[in-house]
Formats: C-alpha cells, structure tokens, sequence
C-alpha cells in the first residue's frame, strides 16, 4: 500500500516553463471553461486530454499527488479571527509550563518526559484550543479528541493555565504516587478519570479507535440512541513516525467509504520520530498524500508558513516549487537541525546563542536550499536571520486555521491535515531542534532553559532559570481573560472526561430464564457426541431474548469480525439488521429467508469483516459511550478466541484503561474443542491472558444456564451497579445436552467461580476426591465420577469452576488482609469457604493451560500438603478429533481417573499399583511424549 518513498520524493510536479505565453493561454482558457461551463466540463477535458497525453506516452503527475506546496493558497486563506498577539503570549506560556514540567520532574528523578514533541506540535493545538476544539455542556458531549500521547505535557500544561490543574499535579508530573497525586505520564484514563478520555500513547490505537469512534458516533444518531452525538466532531492527532504502525492507515478506507466527514486527523510530519528521520530518503508528506488519496481521503497539506507566501508569489518559473519539491526530508531535517558551531567551539562545549545560531543557520539555508543563482536571488532581499525564520506551515497560526476550518467544514469524506513541523521547535543546543536525540532530550542545561525563555519572552529572572519554575500570567491579564472567554465560547475546557452514570433499567430476568432449562438432543456426530446445544448457539438465543428487554434490548451492540456464520448468528443477522451507513442497495441472495444478509442504516450488529482490531475498536467506542456520550450501549463482542487476547491485545489493554464495559466472547473456545482446525485455531491460552487485564472478568462456563446467570449478572455489574469492568466469556462449539439449572442456590457460586455440581458416593467408599471441571472438559470430568465411582468405588464430588480468574483474584484479596492485618482474625477466600474440609486430593481439568487452574494451588492445602494436581492443554494444538486431542492433552476422563488415583496414592491413601493397573485398563499410552514437546 505504501508508495515508493524514492518515486515521491523525485515528484517534480512543476516543471520549467518553456513558454510562458502559451502555458497562460491554456491557463486562461481552462479558467474561462470553469467559469462559464462549470467544473464538470473542466473536469471532462482534463479527462479526455489526459487520455490522450497518457495514450501518446506522455507521464503526467496521477491524481494522488500535488506539488509540495500549502493545499489552500493564499488567496483562499481566511481571515484570522483570533487576536494573535495574545494567542502567541498564551502559547509561549503553554510551551514553557510544557518544558517546565518534564525538566523539573527530572530534577532528582529520571521519571523521563517528551519535550520535543509538544514543542512541534504547539500551534497544532493551540489553534483547536483557541478556535475549534468543543468542550462539553449540558447539551453536547463535545468534540472527542485522541492526543498524540507523549505531547501530554502540553494538554497539562494548558489545563494547568486554565486553572484546571493545581501547581502541585505538575511538579509531580510522573510521580503519581506522590503525596497529592501526579499526573500520568500519558493520557490514561483509568489514572486520571475526569480528564483523559483515550489512551493513545501505544502508537495506533488512537488513529484506528478514532476512525470507529466516529462511525459508532454515526451509529448513535441513525438508530436513535443519542440526539447529539451525530454533532461531535472526532479529532485524531498523530506522529507522522505512527503512521508505519499498521494500525494506523490499516482501516483508513473504512472512514472514507462511510463517508466519515465528522472525522479530523492531524498529522504532525516533523519528519524525525525516536531515533531518527521518518523517510530521510523521500518526502513523509507526499507519501501520506497519496496514501490518503487513494483511499478516498480529503487531504489538506500545510507545508510552508507565511513568509514563503511572497517567495512564492514571485516564482514564477517554478524553480523554488521545484527546489521544495526535490529536498528529501533528510536534508530538511538538516536545514533546522545542523549543528552550527565549529569544531572548535564544540569541542569548547560552546552554547551558541540565539541570534547567531540563527544568522549561521540562514548563510547554511542560503547556500544549501537556495543552490542556483536563480534561487539565491529570489532571496537576495532577505538577511540570514530572515532565512533562518522562514517556519515550517505547522508553526503558522493562519496556515493551521485555515486548514481545520476547511476541515471541519468539508462534506462527504474525513479529512486528513498533514502538517509540516520542526521536531524540537526552537529547543536551542544539543539534543534541540532538529537533533536526532532530541525525541529523548528530558532535560535542559541552564544555556538552554535561558535560550527557551528569551525565545518565547518568558519573564522568568536569570537567578531563576535553574529552577526553571512555572509561570502563570495574572489572572487578570488579558491573555487569560482571553484564553477563558474562548474556551467559553466553544462550550468548556478540553480535555475533560465524563464522570457522571446513569444507570439502566435492570434487565428483566424473564429474558435469561430460557437458558434455565434442559436441552437435550439425540445421539449421533462423529465424535459420538449427543447433540443438544453449545454455549455459543445458547448466546445467540439469548441474544434474541435479550433484544426484547425493555431496559436494555436497544442497547445491546453486537459485533462480529467474517466469523458469524461459524457461531450460528444469522438469525441475529436477520432479526435487527446489520449496520451499514449506506443502507442496503442491493438485494441479497438470501432474500427473504430466515438468516437473510440484512444491512440497514437501522442495523444492530456491526459486522466488520476480518478485521479484529477495528472490531475491537468498535467495541471500545460501544463500551465507553455510557461516559463519553451518556448512553449505555453494552458492547457484545464475538470472535475466535485465538484472535483476541493474542492478536489484538494491546487493544484489550486499552479499553480496560478507557474504563470500557461490555463482553468479550471467545468463541470456538479451547485448545481440543474446535477440532480439525489445528495450531493456529485452537486456543488454550487467552484466560492466561485475560489474567493479566486488572478490570477484566474473565469466565469459562460448561452450561448455557451458567452463561446466561453470568451475562445477567454482568449486565447488572456494569450497567446499573456501575462497576468498572468488562467480561470475558469463552464459549464453544461443542454440542452436549445442556442440564437444567439445579436451582437458585448455584447462582452466587456461578458468579463467584465455583460451585457443587454433582456428588456421587459408592456404597462402601473408602476413598474421596474433589473434582474441578471448566468449559466443556467438565464432561469429561463427570464421565470420569463415573469410573472412578464405578471401578475404584471411589467417591467424589464435581465442581464447575466458571471462572478460577475471579476465585484467584479473591483469594489474593483476603491472603493480603490477612498479611497485614495479622491482629484480626484471619479470613477465608471464597474457593476455600467451598473445598476446605472436604476430603482427598482435588484435581482439575479443563481445555486451558494447567497453569491456569495450577494459580489456586497455594490457597488448596491440608495437613498432608498441596491438594491441587491441574491438567491442562499446555503445547501446541493439532488437527485431529476431540475425543484424540483429549487423550493426547490428557484432559480426558480417563486421565482424571489417573490424576485422582495417582493424588490419592500421593497422599498414601491408595496403593500405587492401583495406579499402574489403571493406566493399563484405562488405554493410557504411559510413554507418549509430553504434550508440550512435540
Ligand atoms: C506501539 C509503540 N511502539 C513504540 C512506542 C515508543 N515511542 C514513543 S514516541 C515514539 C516516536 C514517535 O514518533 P512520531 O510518531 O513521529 O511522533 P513525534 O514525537 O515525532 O511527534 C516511539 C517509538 C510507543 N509509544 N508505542
Ligand atoms: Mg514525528
């Protein structure tokens, strides 16, 4: 998809003029034409006459690229409306508090800090701020806006001007746990809930969860779910080094093709990322023009400041556009960049100041940019200094403005404005402006915090610089007068997160009571397997009740990646529809049947295709709209549990850190149960990931009446108890007859983790063991009850652990209370409230690693010791069938009879012999391999 950087950066699109006279002929007759014959027939004789330029072999530039010059010209410039005067003191004061921030944190810590990049970025925002970026009121949620995450210095810093955040949070910049707290070091809301939206600083999150949040915005307003949403405008501000991240051009085409023009992205091309130039080779900006082009983008370009406006007025051979045009990004980045001191004087460490960097600086650019005499005299009337302060469009107010007001008034399309900045923007002296260190530089020596202050007319006294201490202009000044009266004419301060919930109608429990009930089916499948139901068709028939709640049926999001024929959806397709913003124009093959493949502007589901991480940004948008736009929208989102925690994981990280709600379902859960499909498809791992997702709630059940006692119970948790956290279920595709719920007494334990599901207790036992099943393995845990109490007369009693996560996160809980409230009598966590005192070993099996089970093992002792031996699917999966993947896995029923006799010999409680024979009776191969070796 990229263009070929070396082909960009040798675009010339403006060659040298031959002929004038004729070139202004063609020119006035093509203006004639779209005066008097309109566009459009401008457009068909461009049309047919690069038909026949193309046919005749003549290259012209394709349509994906301009020359590299502003996209708006001045002639289309609007007026500024602001006072720029003041705007530039408030920025000046932004930038300092910015600087100020991270130097002073670092004094004595090295908790680290990004000067250089809000130092490019500054205009960029301080023109939203100023002119565009709405903030909330009681009517509006306002504008949503993802920040590139490591310019965070500077959103504090302005919050810090608007007496939003105290001096006291900025010194402890990165020290939160500071007496008073501290700030974050990057946009973190699950550290800092009433300010920061989304998290950003894991580089292309925020591009592709701003692309879904504005289509989810799109969502809100066509099915009625919110009146103003459709008003918001989403800003996304990127890295141009971001933009490699496949995340974050990876989805662009879905903003244009649904016509996102609520959508805004800014990307800040300062033409370095951490270690070096983007594309030193070629041009950053005029790839990402082509890239945007292509994929149906509105594209603005703000490459030149105002002061190049004249020089190139006057070029009226193109040879300054043409210059512009062949400089690669490398040698820009050396124009601001290049070290001007002798050799001597760097070797004397010598700080240079201001004035005669710049003057060195602008002989360099005279000699080295202006290369031909033609050039050199176009600039002849400008002195070094001049030279060196012709800015980069990034860091001209006017070019911004005029930019996002074209933007956000574009229609049908989102707009992408690529901005051309300085990396280190006037940050004088080593690891400054333009350095390559400069992504790292975290804090200033005396010459240069002094350099920044005289550069941005900071009134910070000599004795004081050291310090390098915060300045606030006075309260009433006039430039905070002005900055407080702008903010109130676009509806408040920004950003700012919404802390307020209202709860939902619980949902009626009529709608779960569906699942309570036995389903059985017949014999048959090749497996030998009787067919009732599987715990992914028993969600989808839930869904379909859910839909009819009162208090939350239109609120339920489903979303799906290209899988929803594999877990039975259809019927849901049909039901409520699958969004599309285009409605459905074409009438599908299905028509009229029951899973007819219906698309609406009204749809309920969003099917995303094969696309996972835009699924996930789906549901990110879905699980934070409760905050973001006041409305409960409770994302249910299904895919093969192989592609998500592992695939798009630092996705799931992130909506756990928006404080996202909602539930996460593994579907074709397992690492035996989706059998035939092999290594790739076969998951045994994703709960060991969910582990590591502090408000994730993660659930395995075997029943479909667990599934369903565990949605209603998460429905309630998020939605009307206002517990911050979403759900991950794993459900499968294996059908088995589905029992009735045994009663109302099994609830708590469902939720909890665990619960009694079967005794069984020979006549003349003499032996007992605790059995833990999960997932569909809880089958073979029971036909192994069977054996143990039919060939060992061994007695036993089946748990089904739904969730050992939530029963481990307990037990930490009360084991740390007991650590440290030694004084207090100790208290027991809920797993061992329900397996202390019973009797023998406990073994567990399930379709996930034994580790998974294996993380109770310390809260599971008795006077002989450790009670716990887990089996597991530790290894890679393979093709094969179930019933050979569970013996190869040794989770099968008959390796729990081994594992229980083996414990109970353990424990001296049985002869080994029993053992031995067991493994001879039961066909259990004693020297196959490991699972996890082969
Ligand atoms: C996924 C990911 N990888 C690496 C990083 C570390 N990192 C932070 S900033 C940065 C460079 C950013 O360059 P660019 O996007 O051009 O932003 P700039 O600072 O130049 O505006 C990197 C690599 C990260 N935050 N996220
Ligand atoms: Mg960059």
């Amino acid at each position: 998809m990229l263009a070929n950087p070396e082909t960009l950066s040798n675009l010339s699109p403006v060659h040298s003029d031959a002929d004038p006279q004729e070139t202004a002929e063609w020119r006035d007759a093509l203006e004639a034409i779209i005066k008097h014959a309109g566009p459009e027939r401008a457009q068909f004789l461009l049309d047919t006459l690069n038909q026949i330029a193309s046919k005749s072999g003549v290259k012209t530039a394709t349509g994906r690229h301009t020359p590299y010059v502003n996209t708006i010209s001045v002639e289309d410039q609007p007026q500024y409306p602001g006072d720029r005067d003041l705007e530039r003191k408030i920025k000046n004061a932004v930038r300092w508090n910015a600087m100020a921030m991270v130097q002073r944190a670092n004094k004595g810590t090295n908790v680290g800090g990004h000067i250089s990049t809000f130092a490019s970025s500054a205009t960029l925002y301080e023109v939203g701020w100023n002119h565009f970026f709405r903030g909330p009121t009681e009517t509006s949620p306002g504008d949503v806006i993802f920040y590139q995450g490591h310019a965070s210095p500077g959103p504090y810093s302005r919050a810090f001007l608007e007496g939003r955040l105290p001096e006291q949070k900025l010194n402890n910049f990165r020290r939160e746990l500071a007496d008073g707290g501290g700030l974050s070091s990057y946009p973190h809301p699950w550290l800092m809930p009433d300010f920061w939206q989304f998290p950003t600083v894991s580089m292309g999150l925020g591009p592709i969860m701003s692309i879904y949040h504005a289509r989810f915005n799109r969502y809100l307003r066509d099915r009625g779910l919110s009146t103003t949403a459709g008003d918001t405008r989403i800003w996304a501000f990127l890295g141009d080094g971001e933009c490699d991240e496949p995340e974050s051009l990876g989805c662009i085409s879905l903003a244009a093709r649904d016509k996102l023009d609520n959508l805004t992205w800014v990307i800040n091309c300062n033409l370095q990322r951490l270690d070096g130039p983007v594309r030193g080779n070629g041009k950053i900006i005029q790839e990402l023009e082509g890239i945007f082009r292509g994929a149906g983008w509105n594209v603005i370009k703000v490459i030149w400041g105002s002061e190049w406006d004249a020089l190139l007025k006057s070029d009226h051979t193109g040879a300054l556009a043409r210059r512009m045009a062949e400089v690669v990004d490398g040698e820009y980045q050396e124009f601001v960049g290049k070290d001007m001191r002798t050799k001597q004087e760097v070797a004397d460490k010598m700080f240079l100041p201001y004035e005669e960097h710049g003057k060195r600086r602008g002989t360099f650019i005279r000699e080295n940019f202006f290369n031909t005499p033609e050039l050199k005299a176009m600039v002849s009337h400008l002195t070094d200094e001049q030279l060196a302060r012709l800015k980069r469009g990034g860091h001209d107010p006017a070019k911004v403005y005029a930019a996002y007001k074209s933007a956000t008034e574009h229609k049908g399309q989102p707009t992408v404005v690529l901005v051309k900045t300085v990396k280190g923007y006037e940050i004088p002296g080593e690891g400054g402006v333009g350095k390559n260190t400069t992504h790292q530089k975290k804090s200033l020596g005396v010459d240069q915090v002094r350099g920044f202050r005289d550069r941005f007319k900071i009134p910070v006294p000599d004795d004081k610089i050291d310090e390098c201490p915060f300045w606030v202009p006075p309260a009433d000044s006039p430039e905070i007068k002005y900055l407080h009266d702008r903010r109130k004419a676009l509806g408040g301060y920004t950003p700012s997160r919404n802390m307020k919930f209202t709860p939902c109608k619980a949902p009626a429990r009529e709608h779960f009571a569906g699942l309570y009930v036995e389903r059985k089916g017949g014999t048959g499948g090749g497996d030998g397997e009787t067919k009732g139901q599987s715990t992914t068709l028993a969600w989808v028939s839930l869904m379909l009740q859910l839909f009819k709640d009162e208090g939350v049926g239109k609120l339920l999001v489903p979303i799906v990646p290209d899988e929803g024929q594999t877990f039975g959806m259809p019927p849901l397709y049909n039901k409520v529809g699958m969004y599309n913003t285009a409605g459905q124009i074409y009438r599908p093959v299905d028509k009229g049947m029951l899973t007819e493949y219906r698309e609406s502007t009204s749809g309920q589901i969003f099917q995303e295709g094969i696309n996972e991480a835009g699924a996930m940004a789906d549901f990110i948008a879905a699980g934070t709209a409760y905050s973001t736009y006041g409305v409960n929208t409770i994302p249910f989102y299904i895919y093969y549990s192989m592609f998500g925690f592992q695939r798009v994981g630092d996705l799931i990280w992130a909506a756990a850190d928006s404080r996202c709600r909602g539930f996460l379902l593994g579907a074709t859960a397992g690492r035996t149960t989706i059998n035939g499909e092999g290594l790739q498809h076969e998951d045994g791992h994703s709960h060991l990931a969910a582990m590591t997702v502090p408000t994730c709630r993660a659930y395995d059940p075997a029943f479909a009446y667990e599934l369903s006692v565990i949605i209603e119970d998460g429905i309630n948790a998020m939605y009307v108890r206002n517990e911050e956290c979403f759900y991950y279920l794993t459900i499968y595709n294996e059908s088995y007859d589905m029992p009735a719920m045994p009663g109302e007494q099994v609830r708590e334990g469902i939720v909890r983790g665990i619960y009694k599901y079967k005794t069984v207790t020979p006549s003349n036992a003499k032996h007992e063991v605790q059995l833990l099943g999960s997932g569909v393995i809880l089958n073979d845990v029971l036909r192994a009850q069977g054996i143990l109490a039919e060939k060992y007369g061994i007695a036993s009693n089946v748990y089904s652990v739904t969730s050992y996560q939530m029963l481990r996160k307990d037990a930490i809980e009360v084991e740390r209370k007991n650590r440290l409230t030694p004084d207090q009598p100790a208290g027991k966590s809920y797993v061992q409230q329900v397996l202390d005192g019973t009797k023998g070993p406990i073994v567990a099996s399930s379709d996930y690693m034994r580790v998974l089970s294996d993380s109770l093992s310390p809260f599971l002792k008795d006077a002989k010791g450790p009670r716990l031996l887990s089996l597991g699917t530790e290894g890679f999966g393979r093709s094969e069938t179930r019933k050979n993947l569970r013996r190869f896995f040794e989770v099968d029923a008959e390796s729990v009879v081994i594992a229980a006799l083996s414990s109970l010999a353990d424990r001296d409680e049985l002869d080994r012999k029993v053992v031995k024979q067991a493994i001879a009776d039961l066909g259990v191969d004693p020297t196959k391999p490991a699972p996890w070796t082969v």
